[in-house]
């Protein structure tokens, strides 16, 4: 981890370096084009050759769905983990079913009926990650959401490298109701799930977590589709000032390190001393780690320890991040919360560890990235709900604002618009 002492010059010098991380690059964004287009032309062909490329399995020999029986068996040998899936399901059902947007309706002075009425998304495409992220809990964050929303139907893709797929993944796509799940990876998925293939249903808005070619394809296809985000690799950031011990906070931040090389990790502290405890507690916690290798990559290439004179450029430094998740391990954390400006996710005290959060609190674990929390949010219902706008327009609305409209029309040079409201006044002025 780099110690910086931060002062104005700290903060921009570091603001640049980090601007600089690209993560999409461009040879990238042009390998995954090529796939979208192919898929797009070859159909389910493409996606037996990357499937047998990638993954090293042929889905001429498997098949490209996932049998129900094979979910009903991963779910019945995962009996033991199944009540912790359960109550997570409940949990983050709960959360999401807080604070949905509602219709809403006024009349306003001349008796025109205005408003906005909220309806899901028919058709979800989850990605769920294969490899280091097959996560159950993101299977679990990423649909239930939507169920909550009230979305009619959800596929599911996930790569099964040679074959392999975790029982967890399945377990969890059946308690949260996903309706067919396929072994499918990579760029090819999202491209499969946007456009749609003879055996993929085609869908309206693609949303979960993956590698970077699975970020790319979904910047790529957003428009034939709505997606969720396009997510980056995990970021926590951590202000103490020394209400908890060094061992906790450097547990704390290699729980974020351990998953991705990528993963970007910020301690902010006034304390020289208290940052040099945390980096023994990190060296001596590695080495027991099952992703120890992970971990003390990410350490080394986004870990990031910023010494600071006060709260108030502890504030400045987490703003100029934007992390993903902020733990506030300070005395008084609800107090400092008004100065937090961007930040996916926010712990407060000293018992809010970060991974409750990716697990069980209720509120979701995909979160902005990468800086993106200065114009985007966490995952919620919301992102599965549309708005569609109502006017019920009065005769009198119509004689009041008709005028006004054309000469807007007029002005545009739109005399079709122009006319078409004439029409309607000449009628309602007898
Ligand atoms: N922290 C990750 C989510 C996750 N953690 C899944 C454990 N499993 C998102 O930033
Ligand atoms: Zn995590």
């Amino acid at each position: 981890m780099k110690i910086v002492k931060v002062d104005a010059a700290g903060i921009r010098d570091f603001k640049e370096k980090w601007k600089k991380r690209q993560l999409i690059s461009k040879e990238i964004l042009k390998k995954v084009l090529n796939i979208i287009f192919d898929v797009q032309e070859r159909g389910d062909e493409a996606l037996k050759d990357y499937t047998l490329r990638f993954d090293q399995l042929d889905l001429n020999i498997t098949g490209m769905e996932i049998s129900q029986d094979e979910v009903e068996k991963a779910y019945t040998e995962s009996k033991e983990f199944i009540p912790i899936l359960e109550t997570v399901a409940q949990r983050i059902a709960f959360f999401h079913k807080h604070g949905l947007p509602q219709n809403w309706f006024f009349t306003d002075d001349y008796g025109n009926i205005l408003g906005q009425r909220i309806t899901p998304i028919e058709y979800l495409g989850v990605y769920c990650p294969g490899g280091k992220a097959a996560y159950p809990s993101t299977v679990l964050m990423n649909t239930i959401p939507a169920q909550v929303a009230g979305v009619k139907e959800i596929i599911m893709c996930v790569p099964t490298p040679k074959g392999e797929i975790s029982k967890l993944v399945l377990a969890a796509a059946k308690i949260a109701g996903v309706n067919k799940i396929f072994r499918l990876g990579g760029a090819q998925a999202i491209a499969a799930m946007a456009y749609g293939t003879e055996t993929i249903p085609k869908v309206d808005f693609i949303c979960g977590p993956g590698n970077i070619y699975v970020a790319a394809a979904k910047k790529l296809v957003f428009g034939e589709v709505g997606i969720d985000m396009v997510a980056g690799p995990s970021e926590i950031a951590i202000i103490a000032d020394g209400i908890v011990s060094p061992d906790r906070v450097a547990a704390d931040l290699l729980s974020q390190a351990e998953h991705d090389e990528m993963a970007g990790v910020f301690l902010i502290t006034s304390s020289e001393n208290y940052a040099h405890s945390v980096l023994k507690e990190i060296k001596k916690q590695l080495s027991s780690l099952t992703r120890k290798a992970i971990a003390s990559e990410a350490m080394e290439r986004q870990g990031y320890i910023f010494i600071v004179p006060d709260l108030n450029t502890a504030a400045q430094v987490v703003n100029t991040i934007a992390p993903e998740h902020l733990e506030l391990l300070i005395a008084e954390p609800f107090s400092f919360l008004d100065k937090v400006k961007h930040s996916g996710a926010i712990f407060l005290g000293q018992h809010a560890v970060e991974a409750l959060g990716d697990y069980i609190a209720g509120p979701n674990h995909t979160l902005p990235t990468g800086g993106t929390a200065r114009f985007s949010s966490v995952l919620s219902s919301e992102h599965f709900l549309k708005r569609s706008s109502i006017l019920f327009i009065s005769r009198e609305g119509l004689l009041a604002l008709g005028p006004k409209a054309i000469k807007f029309a007029q002005a545009e040079g739109l005399t079709a618009h122009a006319i078409s409201v004439k029409k309607r006044l000449e009628e309602s002025k007898d």
